[in-house]
C-alpha cells in the first residue's frame, strides 16, 4: 500500500529525505564499480547484487540509532554503507586485499565490526542471524543499553528451520528486535509461490504472536517510516517485529547466474518500479531537490569511489606468510573480545552457584572411564584416574563417591 505523500513528508527533515537519496545512489554506485571490477577479474569472490532493492537495505538501516546492532546478508551494501562502513572496506573485501577488515581471507562480505559500529558479520547459513541478534537484542536490554537489533532474511531463507526458531525465540522473550524479510521473489531460481503457500510472508508472524507489516520495498519512505515504527516499538518494548519488504531480485543470484529463468513481463513490470527512479520523481515534485542538488550529490559520490576504488586497487593482496594467521582465533593475541559491562559485572551474573558443574546422568554410564551409576556427559573423554586433572573433570566413580581404581582403565 502506498503510504500518503502527506504522511511521508512530514515524517523526515530535508537533509534526512536527502540523505536516503544519497545512500541509495551510493548503494547502486558501489555495487556497478564492483561489477566492473568482477569483468576485470579483480573481485575474488562471489558478487551478489542488490539492483533494485536498494530502499530496503537504506530505508531500514536509516531507522536505526548509532547505539544499535545489525547484521547485514549478502543484498545488503546498502545498510553497511548507512551505518557508517567506508566504501573502501567493500572494495577491499570482495578484492581479498591485506588492507580490508579481514586481511584478505575473504572474498565477499563476511566482516562486522563489534566495537565501533555494532555490525555483527554476515552468516551464509540463512536464517541463523535471527536467533543470533535475538541473542543479541536480549544482551542489550539486559545490560540497561536500549538498544535495537536488526537482521534481514530472504523470501527463500524465510523457509528454514532456524527462521521459526529464532522468531519464537524472539517472540517469546518479546526481545527488542526488527526482522526484514525481503520478498524478492525469488530464491535462486525458486520462485517464491513455488515454495511459500502465503500471499504475504508478513503472515509468517502469526505463528509466534508478534507484529507484522507487509510494504512496497521499492519506496524507501514506506520502507523508513514503517521500519521507524517497529523500531521505537520494540525499544519501547513491545517485542519483535517482522516486516515484509516486497520487491524483485533484478539481476541473477550472483554474477555467473543470468537468470533466465525469469518471465519477461515480471522483469518488466518491476523495471518500471526502480526504487530510486521513483524516489527521485517524488523529491522533485515536493521540491527537496533539483537539477543542481541532484548534481552535486552525483559529483560527491563519484569523487568519493574514485578515490576509494583507487585506494583498494592499490593495496597488496595479503603477504603469503600471514596465511595461517587469524584463520581461527586464539584469543588475546587474535583480537580482543570483552563485554562493554555497562552495569557492575557482579549485579548481572547469576547468584553464585554451589552444584557440581559437571552435568550428571543417573544410569547413564557406560564410557570407558564409567564403572558405576552415575556417569559426566563426556564420560568416554575423560582421562583415566592416573592422568586426570581431578580439579577440572571430576571422574565418574569420584563424582559417584567411590575410591578411585589404582590403574588402568575400565
Ligand atoms: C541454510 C542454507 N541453505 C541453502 C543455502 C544456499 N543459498 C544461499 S543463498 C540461497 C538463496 C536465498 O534466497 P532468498 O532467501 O530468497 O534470498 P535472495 O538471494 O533472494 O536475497 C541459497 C539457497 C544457504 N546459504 N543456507
Ligand atoms: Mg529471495
Amino acid at each position: 500500500m502506498p503510504v500518503p505523500e502527506a504522511r511521508r513528508k512530514t515524517q523526515l527533515s530535508r537533509q534526512q529525505y536527502l540523505d536516503l537519496y544519497y545512500y541509495m545512489r551510493l548503494n547502486r554506485e558501489v555495487e556497478e564499480t564492483m561489477t566492473k571490477l568482477f569483468r576485470q577479474n579483480k573481485i575474488v569472490g562471489g558478487l551478489y547484487s542488490s539492483l533494485g532493492q536498494e530502499g530496503i537495505s537504506v530505508g531500514s538501516a536509516y531507522a536505526l540509532e548509532k547505539k544499535d546492532w545489525m547484521a547485514p546478508m549478502i543484498r545488503n551494501i546498502g545498510a553497511l554503507l548507512v551505518k557508517g562502513v567506508p566504501p573502501r572496506d567493500i572494495f577491499t573485501q570482495h578484492m581479498a586485499k591485506f588492507t580490508s577488515p579481514t586481511k584478505g581471507k575473504d572474498g565477499t562480505s563476511h566482516f562486522g565490526d563489534l566495537q565501533n559500529l555494532h555490525i555483527v558479520s554476515p552468516i551464509s547459513m540463512l536464517g541463523d542471524l535471527i536467533p543470533v541478534m535475538t541473542g543479541v537484542a536480549m544482551a542489550g536490554r539486559y545490560l540497561g543499553q536500549n538498544i535495537v537489533a536488526m537482521t534481514w532474511i530472504g523470501d527463500g531463507g524465510s523457509s528454514t528451520g532456524v527462521f521459526h526458531e529464532g522468531l519464537n525465540l524472539a517472540a517469546s522473550q518479546r526481545a527488542p528486535f526488527v526482522l526484514i524479510l525481503e520478498n524478492n521473489l525469488w530464491a535462486y531460481s525458486t520462485p517464491v509461490r513455488r515454495q511459500v503457500p502465503l500471499d504475504n510472508l508478513a503472515d509468517r508472524a502469526k505463528a509466534y504472536g508478534i507484529q507484522s507489516y507487509s510494504i512496497d520495498g521499492n519506496d524507501v519512505v514506506e520502507v523508513y517510516n514503517t521500519t521507524k515504527e517497529a523500531v521505537d516499538k520494540a525499544r519501547a518494548g513491545d517485542g519483535p517485529i517482522l516486516i515484509e519488504a516486497k520487491s524483485f531480485r533484478r539481476r541473477g543470484h550472483a554474477q555467473h547466474d543470468p537468470a533466465e529463468y525469469v518471465p519477461p513481463a515480471q522483469r518488466e513490470y518491476w523495471e518500471k518500479r526502480d526504487p530510486i527512479a521513483l524516489y527521485e520523481t517524488f523529491l522533485f515534485k515536493q521540491k527537496l531537490l533539483d537539477a543542481k542538488g541532484k548534481k552535486e550529490i552525483e559529483d560527491k559520490i563519484s569523487g568519493l569511489l574514485e578515490k576509494e576504488r583507487e585506494f583498494a586497487e592499490n593495496s597488496p593482496m595479503p603477504p603469503a606468510e600471514t596465511v595461517s594467521e587469524g584463520v581461527y582465533c586464539t584469543g588475546d593475541d587474535c583480537h580482543k573480545i570483552a563485554a562493554d559491562w555497562q552495569r557492575p559485572v557482579a549485579e548481572v551474573m547469576p547468584p553464585k552457584s554451589n552444584v557440581d558443574p559437571v552435568w550428571t546422568v543417573k544410569g547413564f554410564g557406560s564410557g570407558k572411564n564409567a564403572s558405576r551409576e552415575n556417569a559426566p556427559i563426556h564420560f568416554g573423554d575423560t582421562p583415566s584416574v592416573e592422568n586426570s586433572n581431578t580439579d577440572k573433570v571430576p571422574t565418574a566413580k569420584k563424582l559417584a563417591g567411590e575410591p578411585p581404581r589404582a590403574k588402568g582403565r575400565g
